[in-house]
Parts: structure tokens; C-alpha cells; sequence
């Protein structure tokens, strides 16, 4: 009796939660509605049998229990036991094929459109790394050049094939914001450049494993207008919650206008090309040398050092590196040394030299060269001293994470509307809202270089 009880509070309780739950799905933001209707399906039929199931276990429990024969002459009952009974096996076994075709057959139909782009569909190529996201668009050409992993330099994080004249004018966006016209279907190419990740924004539906040594590919149109977030949806390795990004749908003139202010892969290698007294020259009286300052950015992210390193003030994995140069920093076994560029170099060349207190041994020991090093250590100082604040890298133009460009953006503002672009706010949050109302973008646009 009691287990009967107990079968149908859990059916009822478990309906309940169903409908009263606050944890629905964010609203749909692109056409895949067929996905939530997949799963609506999945839901009903797989709801359908679990009330249905569990109400009969609890009936027949309760109808055949076992009763004991009565001293004054009833017979009481007994369950008889049938183990075999083919007929009954039949019909369940058609039964649940049938509801298996069910569950698994429109799926498929997704899946077949889901990797059929139409023909007007516009490229975007999304490349992983740990834990970073990089994004490549094709050019007025309209042709994505050749990769290939032997070309990737600091310079040249995606590895772009120097020589293919149709990799020229594709526009490479190291960082975790990309943005996308509204209503305007777009084809997404994926690649990897170490393990397994997974590009997913939630309200898009729309998500896909990126393998290393292969390119994946869906499509989606964008429906909504406003900010959201990408995650990586694979567990790819210590920083990967860290692995996030965002998405800007925007009116199409408005993706022009960004998309027009992005530089394109000869314009990056010009730079890289270009003696560093140029680059300084181009920007007089800079804390450091502009050039190499962006340099250590650039290496910062191909590196991978930004999914675990900060230039917020917040913690990540490794320490943050806001206002480190300079500080005494103390280390696990208790003892200390000021952050000077020695100290940064040993850091970088030999992690596992010192600990730093309040942090495990995670940092590896990534292969760089002693211009790279340089070229870091000056990004460090960069993030640390006033002076950078004020220089000619302005912060909300580092994107080294979301919680990043977006406390930035916060600080550039430094007003009224800071509150508002706090990254708690912002962080695991999206918006629909047509106008994009608190986004690194909102902040005086810094200078391209
Ligand atoms: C997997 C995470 C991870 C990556 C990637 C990583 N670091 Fe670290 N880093 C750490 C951790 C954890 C610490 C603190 C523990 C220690 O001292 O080893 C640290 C410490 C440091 C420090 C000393 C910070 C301080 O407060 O004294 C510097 C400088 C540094 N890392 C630079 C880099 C650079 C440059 C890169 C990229 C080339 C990088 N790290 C990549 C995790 C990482
Ligand atoms: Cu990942």
C-alpha cells in the first residue's frame, strides 16, 4: 500500500515540478524551432509513458497485494507468477519500437536540414583553442584561404596559408565577440586547434562539436537582435567554464559598419612584419612600445594564456594580471619578491620554479621564444600599470574575455551607467533587446591600430 502511495505522489510531485518549475529554455533566438519541437516530442512521448508506467505499477500493487487468509474463512490473496508470455512480449516489443522510431525519426530530418546551408547563406569559420575563441570571415573576395596548423604564429593564430591570395582579404577576429547581421542565414565552418570543443549558443539552438583535424559545419539564422552568449559545450581541460564568448546580432548595417573596422589577415601580417620602432613611432610617449605591447596580446591569446589568466582584477585559474607588475607577490611556501621583469620571466619559462600562494601548480610550461617573452611581459606591465589604462591599448580593446571587455567597458564608461555593465550582470545572461545596451561596444571606441 504504501509503495503504491509513494508511486503516485512521485508521479504527481514530478508533474508539478514539470509545470511550475522556474527553468525553462531561454527564448528562441534563431529558426530552429524544430529543435525544441524535437524535443517537445521526446518530452511528451517519454511523459506520457513515465505517468502511464508508473500509475499502473502502482495500481497493480495495490489491486494484487497480498492478503493473508482470514481465520473466519476468507481466502485472502496470493499473486500467481507468469514468467513467460509471448504474446504480451510481442506487443511490447512492437510497442516500443514503434515509440523509439517516434523518439529518433524527426531528429533526423533536423539533422539532415540542420547540415544543409542554403545557397545565400553567408561564412563565419569559428575557431577553439583552450580557451579561447577565434572567428575568420571571408573578404570582399568572398573565398575563405587555406589552413593549416604549420602556419599558426602569434601572428598568425589561425594558421592561414601565407601564400593563398584568397586568404588575404579574410578578416580574422582574435577574441571572444563576433558579430552577426540579423535574419541573414549564416554557415558555420569549425575547427579546432587542440582537443575537442564544442561552439553552442543556447539560444540559437544551434551547437556542434569542433574535432581537431577537421572542419564541422552547421547553419542558423539569427531571428533576435542582441548580445549572446557562447560556451564551449565540451569539457576540454581546467579553463573550460572560462572557454565563453559573445554573440552581437545587429541590423545589418550595423554588422557592416563592425565587420568594416576589423583587419584583415594582410593587414595583420604587415604589422607583424613591420620593425617594432614603426609601430612605436605610430604612438609616441606609450607606456612601452605599442607594437610589442599588442604583440604580448596577441601571444596572450594564441597562447591560451587569457583562459586562465584575467586582466579584470578577477582570479582565474592562475592569478589575474591586473596591477601585478610592480606588486609583492607572495609565494605558497612563504616567501615573496616584487614583480619586476625577472620575476615575470622566470613565471612564464619556469612555472613550477615557484608557487604562487592560493593557486595549484597548474600553469604548463607553454613553449615561447625570448622575444615572445619580452613581448608578454610588456603586455603584464600593460595590464598593470596606471599608465596603460590611460595609453594607447586601451582596455576595452583587449579582449581577453568577456568578464574582461565588459568590466572595461564598465571602467571607460565610469559613470552612471558602470552598474549596469557589472560582469555579474552580464556573465550567463542574455538579452533580446533590440538595442545592445550594455556591451564593450557601448564604451568610446578605441582606436584600431
Ligand atoms: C592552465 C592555466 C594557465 C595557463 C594556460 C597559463 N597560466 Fe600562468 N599561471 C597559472 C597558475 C595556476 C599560476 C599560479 C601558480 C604558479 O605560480 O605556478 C600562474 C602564474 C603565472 C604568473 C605569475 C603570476 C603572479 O601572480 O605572480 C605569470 C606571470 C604567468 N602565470 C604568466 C602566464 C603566461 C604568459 C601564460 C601564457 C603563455 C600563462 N601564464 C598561461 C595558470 C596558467
Ligand atoms: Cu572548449
Amino acid at each position: 500500500m504504501a509503495l503504491a502511495i509513494a508511486l503516485v505522489v512521485m508521479v504527481v510531485a514530478s508533474v508539478l515540478f514539470h509545470f511550475l518549475s522556474p527553468w525553462w529554455a531561454t527564448p528562441l533566438a534563431s529558426n530552429w524551432k524544430q529543435m525544441d519541437d524535437t524535443l517537445t516530442i521526446t518530452l511528451v512521448i517519454t511523459g506520457i509513458f513515465f505517468i502511464g508506467i508508473n500509475l499502473f505499477v502502482g495500481y497493480i500493487v495495490w489491486r494484487y497485494r497480498h492478503e493473508a487468509p482470514h481465520p473466519n474463512g476468507g481466502t485472502g490473496h496470493r499473486a500467481s507468477y507468469h514468467p513467460e508470455n509471448s504474446k504480451l512480449e510481442l506487443w511490447l516489443i512492437g510497442g516500443t519500437t514503434l515509440g523509439v522510431v517516434a523518439l529518433l525519426a524527426p531528429g533526423l530530418f533536423v539533422y539532415a536540414d540542420y547540415v544543409r546551408p542554403p545557397r545565400d547563406a553567408m561564412v563565419m569559420e569559428v575557431v577553439g583553442q583552450q580557451w579561447s575563441w577565434a572567428f575568420r570571415f571571408p573578404g570582399k573576395s568572398g573565398q575563405l584561404g587555406a589552413s593549416d596548423p604549420r602556419f599558426v604564429t602569434g601572428a598568425n593564430p589561425l594558421g592561414l596559408d601565407p601564400d593563398d591570395p584568397r586568404g588575404l582579404d579574410n578578416i580574422v577576429i582574435v577574441g571572444p565577440e563576433v558579430h552577426l547581421p540579423l535574419n541573414k542565414p549564416v554557415k558555420v565552418l569549425l575547427r579546432s586547434k587542440d582537443v575537442l570543443h564544442d561552439f553552442y549558443v543556447p539560444p540559437f539552438r544551434a551547437r556542434m562539436n569542433m574535432v581537431p583535424g577537421m572542419v564541422t559545419s552547421f547553419w542558423f539564422t539569427p531571428t533576435q537582435a542582441g548580445r549572446f552568449e557562447i560556451l564551449c559545450a565540451q569539457l576540454c581541460g581546467v579553463g573550460h567554464y572560462n572557454m565563453r564568448g559573445t554573440v552581437v546580432v545587429e541590423a545589418p548595417a550595423a554588422y557592416e559598419a563592425w565587420l568594416a573596422r576589423q583587419q584583415t589577415f594582410a593587414v595583420t601580417l604587415a604589422k607583424a612584419a613591420a620593425p617594432p620602432a614603426a609601430m612605436a613611432a605610430a604612438a609616441p610617449g606609450a607606456a612601452g612600445d605599442a607594437g610589442t605591447i599588442e604583440k604580448g596580446r596577441a601571444l596572450a591569446q594564441s597562447k591560451g594564456c587569457v583562459g586562465c589568466h584575467s586582466i579584470d582584477g578577477n582570479p582565474g585559474v592562475g592569478p589575474t594580471w591586473k596591477g601585478l607588475y610592480g606588486k609583492t607577490e607572495t609565494f605558497a611556501d612563504g616567501s615573496s619578491a616584487r614583480v619586476d621583469d625577472a620575476f615575470l620571466h622566470e613565471e612564464i619559462t619556469d612555472p613550477q620554479a615557484r608557487l604562487v600562494k592560493g593557486f595549484g601548480p597548474l600553469m604548463p610550461t607553454l613553449p615561447v621564444s625570448e622575444d615572445e617573452v619580452s613581448a608578454l611581459i610588456a603586455y603584464i606591465k600593460s595590464a598593470g600599470s596606471e599608465a596603460a589604462a590611460a595609453g594607447t591599448v586601451a582596455p576595452a580593446d583587449i579582449p581577453a574575455g568577456p568578464a574582461a571587455a565588459t568590466s572595461a567597458a564598465a571602467t571607460a564608461a565610469a559613470g552612471p551607467a558602470a552598474p549596469a555593465a557589472t560582469p555579474g550582470a552580464a556573465s550567463g545572461t542574455y538579452t533580446t533587446s533590440t538595442a545592445v545596451a550594455v556591451p564593450p561596444s557601448a564604451a568610446p571606441a578605441p582606436a584600431r591600430k
